[in-house]
This record gives structure tokens, C-alpha cells and sequence, in this order.
């Protein structure tokens, strides 16, 4: 092996999910090398053990597995079992992590940000349960890359990662594995795939499925269609393309726009789903209604005891800050514990590892449970259609009578994306101002219980997290919060999370924007979110 020497980069930080830059940043010369040696090196005993490589197959995926391949082998790891064409979907690498009793993985994705030579790229390392790289590791390989210089690596040609099979790469062992196959089995042994095929081909039961060109769609197409027997054409946008045919891989109303027209259009079909780049996310669509992510997560809980892989019932929900509390209410009634973690899926790791929480939810279209240890969209998406297939309601009868049951939380998000890093500063600091002086203050018919900074102890390990967003909550239990983005490459995305509680079921059919509109006035009044960001409105409302 070859020792290259290099000089530090200072902008290797990891953020919410793992380093993200645009491409030309990772292709300057020894930028991935630094940050991809900079793990090897945070890392005790990973020499002779196997790692997991995959990534959405966005553009400098298969570039990037090659350079990590010859480094892996430099660093004496044993074996790399890498996803067949350099694909494996975030879901799909932590199951492959932990059915191989990996010692970790590396996913190679931006997730929901776009691709494309201008576009962004992204490295994130997992560790041996499956799931995102905890703090205390993602700080020390930052640590790393602040004082690296020098790495480890091969001359050897590219290694074939198209073809199944074994190779040996000095030293070290490849092995080319089915990115479909032992994820497909894994959905088979949670969800009843017999019950879910009959409701798709007999039931005249419609669905659209948009994989917006990103990695689900081989996983889309063997489980629905292949497996389930959903028609063909039920996968849109099903060939993973490197900049995702120009798209934001983002499933929200407004970057899903091919899925949304379908399902809010003429002879809109019963059911829609859409994932992210990765995988991870997920949007759920009935005939003409959507469901909020927050609702989703609580609408699973309360019915999870219907799918064969929950039949016993949960252990525990795990929501993070931002999410409604919709979750809350259910675990209330089910009498068992709700956790609030900070925002990013690794806040969830330890929970489920303890057989704490058996859901867990974010507002960001991610929901997942313990069969794995990252959010999972097509888990979801099997996830309602189990439900649809046993409660024999569509989507919005199902969500309407959860509100019923439950009471609605009203929630919206609003993104200010792109905007000025300065500025944004400037809003968060402003607002960080008011924090003594807002407790008690009333507007309009909402008054302040309290302002803080959401600060997140892990109640397995005892480690604390600072800084997680400010919380403005009132009284009656409404909530206004805000925070900075961690996935953003360009200047800083200001999200706006607002939420109220309705109990009376004659006034929860209201637009969420017409329910929140107070809150959101309060929040312009306390932000002066117009002003600082120079923008009229959110780029992105859901
Ligand atoms: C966003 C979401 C967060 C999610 C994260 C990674 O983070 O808000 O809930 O876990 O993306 O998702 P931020 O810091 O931009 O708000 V993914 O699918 O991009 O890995
Ligand atoms: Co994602």
C-alpha cells in the first residue's frame, strides 16, 4: 500500500447526516481520501473485520466506491461487501450491516438533496447496529480530519462491481452482493404479503408508487410489483439515474410534483407513496389527501398490532423534538413510553438497541422501527398497505378516525431554503434573545409557558446534546419551534416547525395553514423571518 501525504481540509464537519458538499468540493484532490481515512482512523479494531459499502447511485457513486475499495484494503479491513453496481438504498445497507454482523458501513448519498456534477454528494458512516455514526464517533472522525496528514491506499485496477461474486483486492476480500434480495426478505417477515397481494390485484384497489428516479426503485419494483403483483407502471420514475432526471429526490408536495398531480388529479388511484434518494423517506398520499408524516407515525402505532411483525405490540415510540405530538397521545393510550429526541435518525440508535422503542418517527418523512436502524420509506409504504388491506378504509377515512379517536394536532413546517448563512445566524440570535423575557407573554389567546434551547440527554448513556432548536410553547400546549438545517451545502436552511391541538372533531378539517395561522403570525412577529431572509414566503410548506 502507498502512503500519499495530504493537508487538512477544515470544512469536514459531519452534519445531521453524514458530510455532505456539492461534487466539485469532493472532487478536489485528497477530499473524500481525507474524510474516508479520517474514519478508518477514528475507528478501534476495524482491521480484518467486513464493512458494508453502498450508495443511491447518484453521479461520483461509482468513483467514490473504487477510491474506498483501495483505501478499505490499504487499511487492512478484511472484507468490504459493496451492493451490486455500487447500489444499496440507507434501509437496505443497515440490514445488510446487521444480518452479516458487520462492523460497520459506509452510504454513500446526499439523500434528498439533488445530484448531478453540480449537484451534492455525501458520505456517511454507520456503525455495527446499523445505524448512523452516534456523535461521539462523528466528533472524533471531525477531530481527524483536522490534523490528518497522510492516507492509505492501493495502485490496483478498479475492482468489477457489476458482476455477483468474490474478488480479492490486496489483501482484502470483495464481495459483490444483491442490493434487493435480503431486504425484500427481510419486508416479507414483517409484513402479511399474501393478505397485501390479494387487496392489490383483486380489490380493484389503485396505487402509484414514484421512485423519482432515485435508488428505490429496484426495491420498488421487486416488492410491488414483482412480488405484490401490483400492475406494471405502478413504479414511477423507476431507473435510478445519476442526477435523478434533473429532480429534487425530495418526497414532499412540492418536489413529488409528478405523484401529487396523479393523486390530486381526475380518477386519482387509492394510494401513492414516494421515497427520497436514499430510501430513507417517505410521503404518503391517499385519493386527494395527504398524510402528514407527524399523523403517519402516530397512525402506524395505533394500528401496529394489525401486521404480522408487530402483532405484540410496540415497547415504546421514539419521536424526535420537532415531530407533533400525535405519537404522544397514542403511546398515552397504549400506556407505554414516548421519547423525544433531537433531530437526525442517530439520536434513535441507542433506544431501539435497548428494546426501549419499538417506532420511531420524524416530521421529515421518516419513519422506521427496530427491524432495522435507519428511517425506511418502502417499510412505510408496505406498513399502510397492511393496514388498508385488513381495515378494508381508504386513507382518509383511516386518518380521519384517528383524529376522532385521538384529537388532531394541527402541524406545518415551513423551510426558508438557501438562504443567507449571516443572516439566518442573525434570526436564530434574535430570537436566542427573547428567551428570558417570553415566559407569560400573551398573543393574541395563546400565552408563553416557556422558551428554551432543546437539550437531549440519552437516557441509555447518559450523553448530552445542547442546542437542538429553539421551543417556544404555550399554555394550551401549541408549539412554535425553529432550527437550523445540518443537510444544507448552500447557505443555511431556516425550518419553521409549528403545531396546535384540536380535540373537538367538528373543527379538524381545517387547512393546517388556516389552523396555524396565529402561530404562524406569532412566529413572524418573535423572528422577523420576512425581513432577515429577504424571502415572502417559504420555499417549501408541508
Ligand atoms: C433533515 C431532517 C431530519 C433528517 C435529516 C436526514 O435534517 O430535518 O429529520 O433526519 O434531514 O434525513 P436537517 O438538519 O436538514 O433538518 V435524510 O433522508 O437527508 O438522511
Ligand atoms: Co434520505
Amino acid at each position: 500500500s502507498r502512503i500519499v501525504t495530504t493537508q487538512p481540509f477544515t470544512d469536514q464537519k459531519p452534519g445531521t447526516s453524514g458530510l455532505r458538499k456539492s461534487v466539485p468540493v469532493f472532487q478536489q484532490p485528497h477530499y473524500l481520501e481525507n474524510f474516508v481515512q479520517s474514519i478508518f482512523d477514528s475507528l478501534n479494531g476495524c482491521q480484518g473485520q467486513t464493512l458494508v459499502v453502498g450508495g443511491d447511485g447518484r453521479y461520483f457513486n461509482r468513483e467514490a466506491i473504487q477510491v474506498i475499495l483501495k483505501m478499505a484494503a490499504a487499511n487492512g479491513i478484511g472484507k468490504v461487501k459493496v451492493g451490486q453496481h455500487g447500489i444499496l438504498s440507507t434501509p437496505a445497507t443497515s440490514c445488510a450491516i446487521r444480518k452479516f454482523h458487520a462492523f460497520g458501513g459506509i452510504i454513500l448519498s446526499a439523500s434528498h438533496n439533488p445530484g448531478g456534477p453540480n449537484a451534492d454528494f455525501g458520505v456517511k458512516y454507520n456503525i455495527g447496529n446499523g445505524g448512523p455514526a452516534p456523535e461521539t464517533v462523528t466528533a472524533a472522525i471531525f477531530e481527524r480530519t483536522k490534523s490528518i496528514d497522510c492516507y492509505q491506499i492501493i495502485d490496483a485496477p478498479d475492482v468489477d462491481i457489476d458482476t455477483l461474486g468474490t474478488s480479492e483486492l490486496g489483501g482484502m476480500v470483495v464481495e459483490v452482493i444483491d442490493a434487493v434480495n435480503d431486504y425484500v426478505d427481510l419486508m416479507q417477515s414483517l409484513f402479511d404479503f399474501d393478505r397485501i397481494q390479494q387487496f392489490l390485484t383483486t380489490d380493484g384497489f389503485r396505487m402509484c408508487i414514484d421512485a423519482m428516479h432515485a435508488v428505490t426503485g429496484p426495491y420498488a419494483d421487486q416488492i410491488f410489483q414483482q412480488r405484490l403483483g401490483a400492475p406494471a407502471g405502478t413504479v414511477q420514475n423507476a431507473i435510478p439515474l445519476v442526477d435523478f432526471g434533473g429532480g429534487h429526490p425530495d418526497p414532499n408536495l412540492v418536489y413529488a410534483h409528478d405523484l401529487v398531480e396523479i393523486l390530486f388529479g381526475d380518477n386519482a388511484p387509492d394510494f401513492g407513496a414516494a421515497f427520497d434518494g436514499d430510501g430513507d423517506r417517505n410521503m404518503i398520499l391517499g385519493r386527494r389527501f395527504f398524510v402528514n408524516p407527524s399523523d403517519s407515525l402516530a397512525i402506524l402505532a395505533a394500528n401496529a398490532t394489525l401486521i404480522p411483525g408487530y402483532k405484540d405490540g410496540l415497547a415504546g415510540i421514539a419521536r424526535s423534538m420537532p415531530t407533533s405530538k400525535a405519537a404522544d397521545r397514542v403511546a398515552a393510550k397504549l400506556g407505554i413510553d414516548c421519547y423525544e429526541t433531537p433531530t437526525g435518525w442517530k439520536f434513535f440508535g441507542n433506544l431501539l438497541d435497548a428494546g426501549k422503542a419499538t417506532l420511531c418517527g420524524e416530521e421529515s418523512f421518516g419513519t422506521s422501527s427496530n427491524h432495522i436502524r435507519e428511517k425506511d420509506g418502502i417499510w412505510a409504504a408496505l406498513f399502510w398497505l397492511n393496514i388498508l388491506a385488513v381495515r378494508q378504509q381508504s386513507v382518509e377515512q383511516i386518518v380521519q378516525e384517528h383524529w376522532q379517536i385521538y384529537g388532531r394536532n394541527y402541524y406545518s413546517r415551513h423551510d426558508y431554503e438557501a438562504i443567507d448563512s449571516d443572516r439566518a445566524h442573525t434570526l436564530m440570535a434574535g430570537l436566542n434573545e427573547l428567551m428570558p423575557t417570553l415566559k407569560g407573554k400573551t398573543f393574541g389567546r395563546y400565552e408563553v409557558e416557556f422558551m428554551d434551547d432543546f437539550s437531549y440527554t440519552d437516557p441509555i448513556d447518559g450523553s448530552v446534546s445542547q442546542n437542538q432548536g429553539l421551543r417556544i410553547g404555550f399554555t394550551d400546549g401549541s408549539r412554535i419551534v425553529c432550527r437550523l438545517s445540518g443537510t444544507g451545502t448552500q447557505g443555511a436552511t431556516l425550518r419553521l416547525y409549528l403545531e396546535s391541538f384540536e380535540a373537538d372533531a367538528t373543527k379538524q378539517s381545517l387547512d393546517p395553514q388556516v389552523a396555524l395561522q396565529d402561530l404562524i403570525a406569532i412566529a413572524e412577529e418573535l423572528a422577523h423571518i420576512r425581513e432577515l431572509t429577504g424571502m415572502e414566503k417559504p420555499t417549501v410548506i408541508t
